[in-house]
């Protein structure tokens, strides 16, 4: 307890001192440790999700000390997650990588810029004279700047002249981008955050806000004084967004489309479709009528194992509704099927014309900080500003914006992200260069991404921290800054181009992915071709701004001075498609007539479990960043699995047991049991987040055929009581970096 004299002390203002810290008042916060108070406030956005929360991050010494929320940000109103409060200590975290490292006589040994960049030029040139220039394969992520991905798409197709070039959204956003071009023609989310909180009705299908979106909870608030409205969360989980809604649809795995379907025939059936806006703005309403026709609520309750009354009511809360909002995220897209069950949600929307308008859209909520701006910019799945690759006209477009012949613009996009490593495992793909993603615990079916990265000629890694269980493979490791220590702009899911700052230096020798490309550029001897003048990442936003303009994703009309005065701005506006008119030929979106087939891998004798992987609020996919965060990793510091009561009697097993996933490709041992209601009998869930317990081990190599995104979220296994033998072996992969 203080003693009085402390108290005052703490009153007036004068530092103090107890056994660890000296405090001092905050004009901000009241008292605080001194050596968190800063010299200054720096305006970025979050660097971790993309609800793409706007914060200030106090800086003192060139130290980042103390974050806090924007209480002008329109995104978050002053509010943060634990992840973004706790921001900055990923920064000065022990695991970053500080120098260039090339393996030399099998060991990563430390070099100079020069070396490491010459010997990669030298590499990969070799490399891909003697097998073809396809035979180079690049993985970036959706957590770099625009002006680094934009940056990098040319570099990658126009610099080192492979077309295999995709990011790490591939596992996440493709299917959603998939469906809305089946639907409507392009990408773009339609709707906004605004929306939610508009809506009459919020559906949210296969998305857990609570954990991985915590301040869109916000947006569905609906105690009293906010609007009067209804959500349903569509979930096989009892998740903490399932918890907070009127209704819960504890769906059978894969369900949704069979639910989707037997929503749109209710709604044709009760007459609570939009005959207007179905007869100007969409085609194939006949056939879809007499497809949905078949999915009576009966037939819809015996796939989705929820109750026939549970299926109208959402039918008729849906229908029935002024302004309807779909929000979905990976229960969606992680799928074989994911595509075409992003097209059927958008059916429910065009048939009741719940888009285009203040409270009603189908919603892809997206994943990493920057999905939005990579697969708007990038030169991957397509062409930049949304551009196709088989369209004359758009590569004309560009060719002539870049001041290049025509025919160096690839006509087809190159290989998706698995099949390029399928290609370096059959020898194809000779070299690989991941950026910003760790594929040795996020990509399913680990046997095969091991033998990718074990079997190339030369592996490079580019990466903020370094050893990572990719790293580990790696014969030469990039060391680069991360959020907090370089200057561009992030998307948001609703389309909001929000400002990102520095705010100290890189450690060590790490720098700038951007500066990294124009380096290896200027190695290449294309620099001045591809990036004339440039010097800073401001440069390749202006170039940016040219090639967008006109197109749909429009950023020439903010500069990046009115992006940060403004806390960010939307492109499109509030919503896209406002006039109902779509980018297809005749300006009409489509209704897509979607079977739903059962998933891939069925649980039968042997196998008798689905296992679901995802996500917790504390941690951030593969952990370097918050396996860093002691606050966040002493709150989850280890890997679990849960299970039924049901299950658990009947298998003999106790809360904290130690149980072993089995499946046809692999075991994961040691995981601390929970034995909860959340999951349904026949199902078990576990992160993904662990390198050490790695559930990717275990999940299925199946990709949806028309996104090529991997089935994530369902495989068959068996779950087993760990041996003693088996307990805290080390991992089967190679190196797992602890905190000290
Ligand atoms: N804390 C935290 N936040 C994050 C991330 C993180 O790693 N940590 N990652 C970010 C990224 S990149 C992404 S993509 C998002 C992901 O955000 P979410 O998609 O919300 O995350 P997941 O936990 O992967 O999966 C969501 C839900 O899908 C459900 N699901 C599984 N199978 C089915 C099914 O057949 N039908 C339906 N309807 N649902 C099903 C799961 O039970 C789970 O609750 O989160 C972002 N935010
Ligand atoms: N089983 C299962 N697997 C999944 C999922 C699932 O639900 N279940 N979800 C999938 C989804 S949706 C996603 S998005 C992926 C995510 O999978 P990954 O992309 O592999 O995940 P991260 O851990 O975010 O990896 C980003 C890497 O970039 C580094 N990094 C961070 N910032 C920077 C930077 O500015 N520059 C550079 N060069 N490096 C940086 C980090 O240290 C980290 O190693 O996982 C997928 N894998
Ligand atoms: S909700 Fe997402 S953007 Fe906002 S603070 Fe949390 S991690 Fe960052
Ligand atoms: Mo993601």
């Amino acid at each position: 307890m203080s003693s009085l004299f402390t108290q005052f002390k703490r009153l007036v203002g004068i530092d103090i001192r107890s056994d660890k810290y000296t405090y001092a008042k905050d004009p901000d916060f009241g008292y605080t440790a001194t050596s968190r108070i800063p010299e200054k406030w720096v305006k970025t956005t979050c660097g971790y999700c993309s609800v793409g929360c706007g914060m200030l991050l106090g800086v003192k010494d060139n130290k980042a000390v103390a974050v806090r929320g924007n209480p002008d940000h329109p995104v978050n109103r002053g509010k943060l997650c634990p992840k973004g409060l706790s921001e900055h200590h990923i920064l000065e975290s022990p695991g970053r990588a500080k120098q260039p490292l090339l393996r030399k006589n099998g060991v990563l040994t430390p070099v100079s810029w020069d070396e490491a960049l010459d010997t990669m030029v030298e590499r990969l040139r070799d490399i891909q004279s003697r097998y073809g220039n396809e035979s180079l394969g690049v993985v970036g992520t959706g957590q770099l700047l625009t002006e680094e991905f934009y940056t990098l798409g040319k570099l990658v197709q126009l610099g080192f002249r492979t077309r295999n070039h995709d990011g790490n959204t591939t596992l996440c956003m493709a299917s959603a981008v998939s469906g809305y071009k089946l639907s409507f023609g392009s990408d773009g989310p339609p709707g906004s955050y605004a929306d939610m909180e508009q809506a009459d009705l919020i559906l949210l299908i296969g998305a857990n806000i609570a954990d991985n979106h915590p301040i869109l909870c916000h947006r569905v608030d609906r105690s009293p004084g906010t609007k009067p409205r209804k959500l349903i969360v569509v979930d096989p989980r009892v998740t903490k967004t399932a918890m907070m809604a009127d209704l819960h649809l504890a769906i059978k795995p894969r369900g949704d489309i069979a639910l989707i379907n037997g929503i749109a025939h209710i709604l044709i059936r009760e007459g609570l479709i939009d005959r207007d806006y179905i007869a100007l703005h969409t085609n194939g309403f006949e056939e879809f009528a007499a497809y949905v026709a078949t999915f009576t609520p009966a037939h819809v309750a015996s796939i989705t194992g929820l109750t026939e009354a549970q299926i109208t009511e959402t039918a008729l809360l849906y229908g029935r509704a002024k302004a309807a909002f779909i929000g979905w995220t990976m229960g969606v897209n992680h799928s074989t099927q994911g595509a075409v069950t992003v097209t059927a949600i958008n059916n429910l929307a065009l048939i009741t014309g719940n888009i285009g308008r203040t409270g009603a859209a189908p919603f892809s909520i997206t994943g990493q900080c920057n999905a939005m701006g990579t697969r708007e910019s990038g030169f991957t799945s397509s062409l930049p500003g949304y551009r196709k690759f088989d369209n004359p006209q758009d590569r004309e477009d560009l060719a002539h914006i870049w001041n290049i012949p025509v025919d160096r613009i690839p006509t087809a996009r190159g290989l998706a992200y698995p099949d390029i490593i399928e290609a370096a495992v059959q020898g194809r793909v000779k070299a690989l260069w991941f950026i910003a993603t760790n594929p040795a615990v996020s990509f399913p079916n680990y046997k095969l991404v091991e033998q990718a990265l074990q079997s190339v000629e030369f592996l490079v890694v580019q990466d903020g921290f370094h050893p990572t269980p990719t790293s580990d493979f790696a014969h030469l490791v990039l060391p680069a800054a991360i959020w907090g220590e370089k200057e561009g702009t992030y998307t948001n899911s609703e389309r909001r181009v929000s400002k990102a700052n520095p705010a100290v230096r890189p450690p060590g020798e790490a720098r700038p992915d951007f500066d990294i490309f124009l380096d290896l550029a200027e190695k290449l001897g294309v620099r001045q071709e591809l990036y004339p003048n440039w010097h800073t990442p401001h440069d390749a936003y202006q170039e940016w701004q040219r090639v967008s303009a006109g197109r749909m994703c429009d950023y020439s009309k903010f500069s990046w001075q009115q992006i940060d005065e403004a806390n960010g701005i939307q492109w499109g506006g509030e919503s896209l498609y406002r006039d109902g008119i779509f980018p297809t030929p005749d300006g009409r979106a489509k209704l897509h007539l979607v079977p739903c087939d059962p998933f891939i891998e069925q649980p039968d004798a042997e196998y008798d479990f689905i296992l679901n992987t995802g996500r917790t609020v504390e941690h951030w996919h593969t952990r370097t960043k918050t396996a860093e965060v002691e606050l966040l990793n002493d709150m989850v510091p280890n890997a679990w699995l849960e299970i039924n009561p049901y299950d658990a009697t009947r298998l003999e097993l106790k809360p904290h047991d130690r149980v072993t996933v089995h499946s046809r490709r692999g075991a994961v041992a040691d995981l601390e049991l929970r034995i909860t209601g959340i999951v349904a009998p026949g199902q078990v869930f576990m992160p993904f987040h662990f390198a050490e317990t790695n559930s990717n081990i275990v999940t299925l190599g199946s990709f949806d055929p028309i996104s090529r995104e991997p089935n994530f979220k369902q495989c068959a296994v068996r779950i087993e009581r760990t041996p003693m033998r088996d307990r805290r072996r080390a991992s089967p992969q190679r190196s797992v970096r602890h905190r000290p």
